[in-house]
C-alpha cells in the first residue's frame, strides 16, 4: 500500500514515464492490423493510472473574486449543465439531505438547475420540500414509460426464474424488478429525457450521499476546458454473480465494431489479460460528472442497443456502473476520464476523503481521510509489471524516494535498492518472492498480452 500522498504523487509520475515510453515501443515495434483485435487492445495501448491532475490554481474561487465584481473572470462562465436526481416520492427525506449538503458545500455560489426524475408523477409534498432547498431553477420531470419498464419481448418466465435463483443465491436486490429498471434507465434512457436535452453535462446526485468538502471550483468547467467526458471519485469492484454473461456481451460487440474503439483506451483498467476477461473494476456510478453528449453519440447508442437486446438487465442483473465504466474506458481516450480527488463524496457505506497537497484543508473537509481507502488504492495496485528479460511481473507494493526499499525473499535473503534522485527504489509484491527494484528497470515493462 502506499504510504505517503508523496509517494502517491511519485507513483503516478513513473506509471506516466514509464507507460509513455511503452506506448512507444509497442506502436513501433508492432503490426498496425493487430490493434483493432479485441484481444490486443490493452497490450497496445496500456492503461496507465488516471492522472491525479489537481485542479489548477484558477479554478477556485476566492471570496474577494465574486463573479459580479469580475465579469470574464472564470467565476462568470458557466457550463451547459445541470445536476440530476432519479428519486421515488418515498425518498424525500434522504432526497432533501442530498440537495442540501451539495447546494451548501457547492451550488449556492454557482446555481447550477437541478432536474428530478421518476418514473410516477412527484407528489407536492417532494416538490414543496425540495424547493424549499433550492435556490435556483428546479424542474419535476415524469419518465416516459417505454424508458423505465421492462419490454414486452423479454421473457417474464425465464426473468422471473433468474430472479428466483438470485435471491436463493443471496444477491443484493437479486429479486428486485424496480432495480432492474433504474440500472437499465439509468444505462440507456436518462440522458433523452425531454428536461435534459437542453443540456451537455450532468452530476448524478443520489438520496442520502454526502459532500464532505467545500467545492469552490466549478468541475464542469474544469471538464470542458480539459477536454473530459468522465469523472469519477469511488471506484471498485462488481458482483459478478449480476454480470456472468456482460462480458462476452461486450466482446461480441467489440467484434462487430472495432471503429468505436478509442486508440488510447482504458482496457487495461477493466482487463487484466488484455481484454479476455473483465476484472469487475467499475466506477461507482451514484456519482458521476460527464457528458450526455457520450452517451448520445453513435458508439454508446449502439453499444446499449447491443446490450439491451440480449435482455441481461432482466434475465441477470446488469447495473449501470459497469455498463457506463465499460463504455467510457473502451469508446473514450483514458485522457478523457477524470478522478477528482478534490470532491470529498460519500455513499453509504464508501467514502473518497481528498488526499491530493493541501486539498482537505482548502476544502474545509469534515471527512476522515484514513477511511479514504477505496479509491486509489484500487487503482494503484491495479497495475501489473513486468520487467528484463524474463517473463516476470508484480504489483507495485511501495515506492520509496528517499533511502533504500528492502524485501525479503521466501529463503530469508534480504534485497535493498537504494533510491536515487528522480531514480526511486520502487517494491513490487509477486506470487514467489517479492522483488525491489529502480523505477529505471521498469522501462521493459509490458503489461499483460
Ligand atoms: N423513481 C425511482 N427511483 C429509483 C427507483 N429505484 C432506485 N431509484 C433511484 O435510483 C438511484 C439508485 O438507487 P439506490 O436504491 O440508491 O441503489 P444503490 O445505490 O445501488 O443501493 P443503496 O445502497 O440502497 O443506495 C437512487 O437515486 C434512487 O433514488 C425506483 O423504483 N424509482
Ligand atoms: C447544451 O448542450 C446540448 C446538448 O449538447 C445542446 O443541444 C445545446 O444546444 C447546448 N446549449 C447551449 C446553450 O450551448
Ligand atoms: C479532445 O479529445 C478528443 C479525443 O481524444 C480529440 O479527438 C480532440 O481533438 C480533443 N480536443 C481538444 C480540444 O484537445
Ligand atoms: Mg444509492
Amino acid at each position: 500500500m502506499l504510504k505517503t500522498t508523496t509517494t502517491a504523487r511519485y507513483l503516478f509520475l513513473v506509471v506516466f514515464i514509464i507507460i509513455g515510453l511503452h506506448s512507444i515501443l509497442s506502436f513501433t515495434h508492432e503490426d498496425y492490423g493487430r490493434v483493432t483485435s479485441f484481444k490486443n487492445i490493452a497490450a497496445h495501448l496500456p492503461w496507465s493510472e488516471p492522472s491525479l491532475d489537481p485542479v489548477p490554481a484558477e479554478y477556485f474561487d476566492h471570496a474577494s473574486d465574486l463573479p459580479a465584481a469580475h465579469p470574464g473572470s472564470l467565476m462568470s462562465r458557466r457550463a451547459n449543465a445541470s445536476i440530476l436526481m432519479l428519486a421515488r416520492n418515498s425518498d424525500v427525506n434522504d432526497a432533501v439531505r442530498s440537495v442540501r449538503r451539495l447546494e451548501d458545500r457547492f451550488n449556492k455560489k454557482f446555481g447550477y438547475p437541478w432536474v428530478f426524475l421518476n418514473e410516477e408523477p412527484f407528489s407536492e409534498e417532494f416538490k414543496t420540500r425540495i424547493s424549499n432547498v433550492i435556490n435556483g431553477e428546479v424542474s419535476f420531470g415524469q419518465i416516459p414509460h417505454e424508458h423505465w419498464y421492462q419490454p414486452d419481448w423479454v421473457d417474464e418466465d425465464k426473468a422471473k426464474a433468474s430472479r428466483d435463483q438470485m435471491v436463493a443465491d443471496n444477491i443484493i436486490y437479486g429479486g428486485s424488478v424496480s432495480y432492474r429498471n433504474m440500472c437499465r434507465f439509468n444505462s440507456g434512457f436518462f440522458y433523452r429525457h425531454p428536461l435534459l436535452q437542453q443540456y451537455k453535462w450532468y452530476w448524478r446526485v443520489e438520496p442520502d450521499v454526502h459532500f464532505h468538502c467545500d467545492i469552490d471550483f466549478d468541475p464542469f468547467l474544469y471538464m470542458e476546458d480539459h477536454n473530459k467526458t468522465y469523472a469519477f471519485t469511488i471506484t471498485m469492484y462488481e458482483f459478478r454473480a449480476t454480470i456472468p454473461t456482460l462480458w462476452d456481451t461486450v466482446k461480441d460487440f467489440t467484434k462487430k465494431h472495432p471503429e468505436y474503439i478509442a486508440p488510447n483506451n482504458a482496457m487495461g483498467y477493466m482487463s487484466d489479460d488484455g481484454g479476455d476477461s473483465y476484472n469487475l473494476c467499475h466506477f461507482w456510478s451514484n456519482f458521476e460528472i460527464a457528458s450526455m453528449d457520450f452517451w448520445r453519440d453513435e458508439a454508446y447508442t449502439k453499444f446499449f442497443e447491443h446490450l439491451d437486446r440480449t435482455g441481461g438487465f432482466y434475465y441477470e442483473r446488469w447495473g449501470d456502473a459497469p455498463v457506463h465504466s465499460i463504455a467510457v474506458s473502451l469508446f473514450a481516450n483514458k485522457d478523457q476520464i477524470h478522478f477528482f480527488d478534490e470532491i470529498g463524496y460519500e455513499h453509504n457505506p464508501y467514502i473518497h476523503c481528498p488526499r491530493g497537497e493541501g486539498s482537505w484543508a482548502r476544502g474545509k473537509c469534515d471527512c476522515d481521510v484514513k477511511r479514504n481507502f477505496v479509491a486509489l488504492t484500487r487503482w494503484s495496485t491495479r497495475h501489473r509489471w513486468r520487467w528484463g528479460s524474463g517473463n516476470v511481473e508484480g504489483d507495485i507494493a511501495e515506492i520509496v524516494e528517499e533511502g533504500k526499499a528492502q524485501v525479503t525473499s521466501n529463503k530469508g535473503n534480504t534485497v535493498t535498492r537504494n533510491a536515487r534522485e528522480g531514480d526511486p527504489a520502487v517494491k513490487i509484491t509477486r506470487k514467489g518472492n517479492d522483488v525491489v527494484k529502480l523505477a529505471h528497470e521498469l522501462n521493459e515493462v509490458k503489461e499483460a498480452e
